[in-house]
């Protein structure tokens, strides 16, 4: 069965989206223009006034946004409505200094629980579906922006937030959760809680999931599929955009469609900051077609993807993104060799007695970094003979140096002994000299 939210504008032929898309840029970078300061510089300084940008094919004439413009601006100066029409303020947690603060008002709220309900649609999620948020509530996106697509959608909404896997179990099995939605890393965690009370999530009522926030692979999507007993789709967002709702898998789980007719999305080398062709990976940007509070145009995510323009057999006419491969950030130089994540873990993941849980220990405290990386590995297994474990231990040295060219050391560890997150897990860590 297909299921459309909003079939006219997700099935809207392209032609026309370019009017739309074109229509909305030229109103936003106006607005830039006129209420934000720090865009009037910036258009300014490229010589640019806003009749100049006249449609979407203009786009890259404009000038990029980029995280510290957030930080320089900080609480509310990217913000293009007095605090009197702003109703809800979010902020993303950051790693060091002040957060990351976005604002929404009455109509950005709307449009961000239209895009959250196109999500659930588009994992087949109907005014049926009991939905389970297992997101953190808060500041962060993830909670309230779910709740409120799903309220839209006309679901059955159970606002429970992360954490309290056993109390997550309980609802689930009680109220009939069709719907699950947190990040995969904290699925795999209830899962995992689930086996332990010798309870069979398979057998319950759970449809689909609506995974994000964090990276993961596709090896991991398998486990959670097998685990939890149903679909589990990629969903993509950032707080700076408007949190989820950016992106989403459909049923046929073959990238993410981007609902483009509020966020227009490029693909950029992020050397030379040039468009770079359909299939090509390289880093995304994003302009905020329809926001209010903040007008943010050509935002740098950092995130690496590729787009695909070929029709989907669902139907809609969005773009689609390829699974976010990690950041321009978050790429590891160890003795030379880029080093992503996202690599180490479909290496791991492939491999029998493994389980989706580790972490990668990056020891900078010696003239050049050296990898560790942290597995746990079955209960099976590690009752077993120390002989098994060690040709286990060989065996993942061997993939990572294949697929990596690097040797890492391999540290097999007790099932259950890395740390849980209920909300975005961190798969690195950093060892560095003392200062
Ligand atoms: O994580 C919004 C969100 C909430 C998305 C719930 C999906 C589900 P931030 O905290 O601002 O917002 O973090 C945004 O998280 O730039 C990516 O690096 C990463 N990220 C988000 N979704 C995915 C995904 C929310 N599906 C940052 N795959 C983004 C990989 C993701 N990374």
């Amino acid at each position: 069965m297909i299921l459309y939210f909003q079939k006219e504008l997700e099935c809207e032929p392209p032609d026309q989206r370019r009017e739309r898309q074109s229509e909305r840029l030229r109103q936003t970078v106006r607005r830039a223009y006129e209420r934000v300061p720090l865009y009037r510089r910036k258009l300014s300084s490229a010589g640019l006034n806003p009749d100049d940008i006249r449609g979407i094919e203009d786009i890259t004439k404009l000038p990029f946004t980029v995280k510290d413009d957030f930080r320089a601006e900080y609480p509310f100066g990217l913000f293009a409505e007095p605090l009197d029409n702003v109703i809800r303020l979010h902020a993303s947690s950051g790693t060091t200094g002040k957060p990351t603060v976005v604002g929404y008002t009455r109509a950005d709220i709307d449009l961000w629980a239209d895009c959250c309900a196109r999500l659930l649609a588009c994992g087949g999620g109907t005014a049926k579906d009991v939905l389970q948020v297992a997101y953190g509530y808060g500041l962060f996106t993830g909670g309230l922006g779910l709740h409120y697509g799903g309220e839209r959608l006309g679901a059955t909404v159970i606002p429970m937030s992360g954490g309290n896997t056993k109390k997550q179990l309980m609802l689930m099995q009680d109220f009939g959760t069709t719907l699950l939605a947190c990040t995969p890393s904290y699925a795999l965690q209830i899962a995992e809680v689930a086996h332990e009370e010798g309870m069979d999530l398979r057998l319950l009522k759970l449809k689909a999931g609506f995974f994000g926030a964090e990276p993961w692979t596709e090896e991991m999507r398998r486990q959670i599929e097998m685990r939890l007993g149903l679909k589990a789709l990629d969903i993509y967002g950032l707080s700076e955009v408007i949190g989820p709702g950016v992106a989403g898998e459909c049923l046929e789980q073959a990238g993410l469609h981007v609902f483009e007719d509020h966020f227009y999305p490029e693909i950029i080398d992020p050397k030379t900051c040039r468009p770079v062709p359909d299939g090509t990976y390289g880093e995304l940007v994003l302009t905020c077609l329809t926001r209010e509070t903040i007008p943010l145009l050509r935002y740098r995510t950092r995130d690496i993807t590729k787009m695909d323009s070929a029709p989907c057999p669902c139907g809609r006419t969005f773009r689609r993104i390829a699974r976010l491969s990690g950041r321009t950030d978050d790429m590891l130089i160890i003795r030379g060799v880029n080093v992503f994540p996202s690599q180490i873990e479909s290496v791991l993941m492939r491999i029998e007695h493994v389980e989706p849980n580790y972490l990668i220990v990056v020891d900078r405290t010696g003239v050049m970094a050296d990898l560790e990386i942290k597995v746990e590995v079955n209960e099976r297994l590690f009752s077993d003979e120390i002989r098994k474990l060690e040709s286990l231990r060989s065996r993942i040295a061997a993939d990572v140096y294949s697929v990596l060219g690097l040797h890492a050391k391999i540290t097999l560890v007790e099932p259950r002994t890395l740390e849980r997150a209920a909300g975005k897990v961190q798969r690195v860590v950093f060892v560095d000299r003392k200062a």
